[in-house]
């Protein structure tokens, strides 16, 4: 008998550690269709700036290409690092090797701002900050081995996360967030080359994956944002996202159309892409949606200037910066 109700008291002591321990268990996770009053009701003021956000993808483009192993890409991680600690006194630096797919010794810096270090929920927010190297989708062939600026490639995700960071340091969010940006994407073999390396793309996620800023890093979920600028663009529902992340990448969608931007967040569901969140869903288990931009008039399915020299700051839109700021920042804002 005593035996019993120790063993039973002993059970439930099992439940409570493991429940509380995971710490990710909330509303979101269990109810992936939350209700729109629920949403509306605690929906915070907008506060993003869009302005500020153009502001920060700017700045990047003016370095130039910001191609990994570039002066352009050293001097922009100094910014990027700089900038971050405007915004909160936890900012690391993650240097480290890594080999491209034609054997280039790559020296990459990882950038990570964290608010909130202490806290056990935690929210990934995530971009590459590095351009590539080769505009190898150009329309002029002659432009095809000449770096882009990645306005929209690599700066707009860092620019509107760069902004979520100022708002943070405003008004703190409640849960921990980590906002880490990526080197080394984009330096994937050229199109028109034979040498197809596996895993030659998201050098600086496959690396942070392995080997986080902090030892055994987890989070409830995270966000990566690529190619998040352009005028009138549409994310839809990627497979990826929706393999490791459904439940997410419906709470999102809800809070954008609920925020009035459901034009942006549409809710077509599209082929899966390897891309940073491949990794981080992959290697460290963090269930991880991308918003990125799909066309679906163009042959890659990316926006029409797609790893051409056309991906300049005159194709960078304030109203879609705003969209996707105004829902990611709401998001964490919801967590609790
Ligand atoms: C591939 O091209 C396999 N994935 C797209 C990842 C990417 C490149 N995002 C921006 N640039
Ligand atoms: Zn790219």
């Amino acid at each position: 008998m005593i035996n019993a109700v120790k063993k039973s008291l002993f059970l439930s002591l099992i439940l409570i550690v493991v429940m509380t321990s995971t710490s990710c268990s909330n509303r979101s996770h269990n109810n992936s269709q939350p209700e729109p009053a629920e949403v509306t009701e605690k929906i915070i003021p907008a506060s993003f700036n869009a302005d500020s956000a153009f502001d920060f993808v700017k700045k990047q483009t003016d370095f130039g290409p910001r191609v990994s192993n570039s002066t352009a890409n050293k001097k922009c991680a100094v910014w990027l690092e700089n900038t971050l600690k405007r915004f909160t006194p936890e900012v690391k630096v993650q240097s480290f090797d890594a080999k491209a797919y034609d054997g280039t010794i790559l020296h990459l810096k990882n950038i990570i701002g964290s608010f909130n270090p202490g806290a056990e929920k935690r929210i990934l927010l995530c971009s590459h900050w590095d351009s590539r190297p080769f505009a190898d989708q150009d329309p002029e062939v002659a432009n095809r081995r000449k770096p882009i600026d990645g306005a929209n490639d690599g700066a707009s995700g860092v620019g509107v996360l760069l902004e979520i960071a100022r708002q943070f340091s405003l008004k703190n969010p409640t849960t921990g967030v980590d906002i880490v940006f990526f080197d080394g994407e984009d330096y994937g073999s050229p199109q028109d080359e034979q040498s197809q390396v596996e895993d030659d793309w998201c050098l600086g996620s496959q690396y942070w994956s392995r080997n986080p800023h902090v030892p055994a890093y987890s989070a409830c979920f995270g966000i990566l944002l690529d190619m998040v600028g352009a005028a009138d663009a549409t994310f839809t529902k990627e497979g990826t996202s929706m393999y490791y992340a459904a439940d997410y990448v419906n709470r999102v969608w809800h809070i954008a159309s609920q925020l009035g931007y459901g034009s942006y967040f549409v809710n077509d569901e599209t082929a899966a892409i390897i891309d940073d969140h491949s990794y981080i869903n992959d290697l460290r288990q963090v269930p991880t949606l991308d918003i990125i931009h799909h066309d679906p008039s163009t042959q890659s399915g990316f926006y029409k200037y797609w790893h051409t020299l056309g991906d300049n700051i005159q194709g960078i839109d304030k109203q879609t910066l705003m969209a996707v700021g105004q829902t990611v920042l709401t998001t964490v804002y919801l967590e609790k």
